[in-house]
């Protein structure tokens, strides 16, 4: 059976919540994080030599990284479902977000929460990651002008990637204030109360629940 790896507050939320959303049954198995240091256990690094999560162990396997995990999860148990179909412009603005959500979106979120958790506040740098959020949060918010989920009309796995990182932004995913400007980007809050109105969302968010 597919063994998740949760590291609770993480990146390891998205994929318990694709599990829920592709009904795939498997175990859930906690890791907690240092309180002192925020990092991760030990038993982690049992799992995988770097010890970040998510990890998954199935099929004689380990996957790590949460985008590589998704497309292994839908490539497995997707029959079709939650990715557009190769060769489609759908699916190359499927790869950019799954890419972007763990890149070029978040790396304004990684310095602010960054900065947060080390209490070095750099002026440049904040400056540099305040400047990253109106660009990169108004492409959000155009591309959701154009249609309700980020790589189109219908949820995908992309969604569940950009979702976290938008959650990280908004101060929800993670016990860490940020400093990015939500409330100027309407569509895109709008969007995160849309995916978390999602039964496996809400399901998901109990199981991860510290
Ligand atoms: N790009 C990786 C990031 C993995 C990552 O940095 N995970 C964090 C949790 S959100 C982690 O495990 N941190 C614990 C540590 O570094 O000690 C992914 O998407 O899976």
């Amino acid at each position: 059976m597919l063994k998740i790896h949760h590291l609770v507050a993480s990146r390891s939320d998205r994929i318990v919540w694709l599990a829920e959303e592709l009904e795939i049954p498997y175990e859930l198995v906690r890791h907690l994080r240092n309180p002192q240091t925020f990092r991760a256990p030990d038993s982690l690094r049992a799992i995988t030599p770097l010890a970040k999560a998510p990890v998954i162990e199935d099929q004689g396997v380990v996957v790590s990284e949460s985008s590589v995990i998704c497309d292994y999860l839908i490539d497995q148990y997707g029959q079709g479902r939650l990715r557009p179909s190769a060769g489609t412009p759908a699916r190359l603005d499927y790869a950019y977000w799954m890419a972007s959500s763990e890149s070029t979106l978040m790396y304004p979120v990684l310095i602010d929460v960054l900065s947060t958790m080390t209490q070095s506040d750099a002026a440049g740098l904040l400056g540099f990651a305040m400047g990253e959020y109106t660009t990169m949060f108004g492409h959000v918010e155009r591309t959701l002008a154009k249609h309700a989920h980020i790589a189109g009309d219908s949820f995908t796995a992309a969604d569940v990637m950009v979702y976290y990182t938008l959650a990280m932004a908004a101060g929800t995913a993670l016990p860490i204030p940020s400093r990015a400007p939500m409330a100027d980007y309407p569509l895109l809050s709008d969007y995160l109360a849309r995916l978390e109105a999602r039964p496996a969302w809400q399901k998901a968010n109990k199981l991860c629940a510290a």
